[in-house]
């Protein structure tokens, strides 16, 4: 309860902020977008865990007018990078279930982005498997709207929970994204090999990008993009970054 109270009065005075986690093209190294993560220092209470106020803000609904604002501030924050002479990169924006079964939920994305100018396939949303659990249908509606409207969609957590590969195929999604989980021992086990492989291969037949997840050492990355994953992400590329320290990091990297 404290804490509800704490997330109700710092929405609207700056206690939360956004940092940009690199993705990296596992082929050639190149950057081609960030994933936007919401950060919460509250004056009472400190540095809090997404992991801790999320669920909480989902319980009580709060994730509605928070997931908005890191919509809006993520595209806003993309189109700026654009401004700034940095490259046409895509950004992605982490969707609760909550929000996805709002009503009105497509048509506050498309406002979003026709407010703050960014080209809707320069947008992603990410989605975690749970909505399976929820009213599914509705959410594929929802999905196959914004699909038509050029947001690309990606299945955040993939192999984590409620998995289902049946859903998989009929969900219009752009991007699968493999948990850490299967990313960690990948340059150690071949049976984590094995795990990456074929879910590549489904991803494949799917027409789906591959996104690794969680991506530590140096060691992995060949075997990954051995394996055919497309995209790495993770503290090897970089932590997520305030956005100030997005063009220094870009400069950097090449
Ligand atoms: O960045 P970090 O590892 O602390 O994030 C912890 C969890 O919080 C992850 O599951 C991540 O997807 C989730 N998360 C981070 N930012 C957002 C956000 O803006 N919206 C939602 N719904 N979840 C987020
Ligand atoms: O659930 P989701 O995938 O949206 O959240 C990603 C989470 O993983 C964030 O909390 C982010 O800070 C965290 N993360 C990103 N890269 C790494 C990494 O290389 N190692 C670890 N341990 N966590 C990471
Ligand atoms: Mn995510
Ligand atoms: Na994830």
């Amino acid at each position: 309860v404290r804490l509800l109270t704490r997330i109700r009065h710092t929405l609207d005075d700056g206690a939360f902020t956004l940092v940009y986690q690199p993705q990296a093209s596992a082929l050639d190294r190149s950057v081609r977008g960030f994933e936007a993560l919401v950060r919460w220092t509250d004056s009472e209470l400190g540095t809090v865990s997404p992991a801790r106020f999320i669920p909480a803000c989902e319980e009580s609904g709060l994730i509605v007018p928070l997931g908005m604002w890191v919509l809006e501030t993520a595209c806003a924050e993309a189109v700026r990078m654009k401004q700034r002479g940095l490259p046409d990169l895509t950004i992605s924006v982490n969707v609760s279930v909550v929000q996805l079964a709002q009503p009105d939920f497509v048509s506050r994305v498309l406002e979003v982005l026709e407010r703050t100018g960014l080209p809707a396939g320069r947008l992603e949303l990410e989605i975690t498997e749970s909505l399976m659990m929820g009213c599914f249908e509705a959410s594929v509606d929802k999905l196959n709207e914004l699909c038509g409207a050029g947001v690309r969609l990606a299945l955040d957590d993939f192999g984590t929970g409620y998995s289902s590969l049946t859903y998989l195929r009929r969900l219009p999604i752009h991007t699968l994204k493999l948990d850490k989980g299967f990313i960690d021992d990948v340059h150690r086990r071949s049976d984590a090999r094995s795990m990456v492989a074929s879910i590549v291969r489904i991803a494949r037949d799917l027409k789906l990008s591959v996104v690794a997840e969680g991506v530590e050492e140096e060691e992995q990355w060949d075997p990954l993009a051995r394996l055919g994953c497309d995209t790495i992400q993770g503290w090897l590329v970089s932590r997520p970054l305030p956005p100030e320290r997005i063009a220094p990091f870009l400069a950097d990297w090449d």
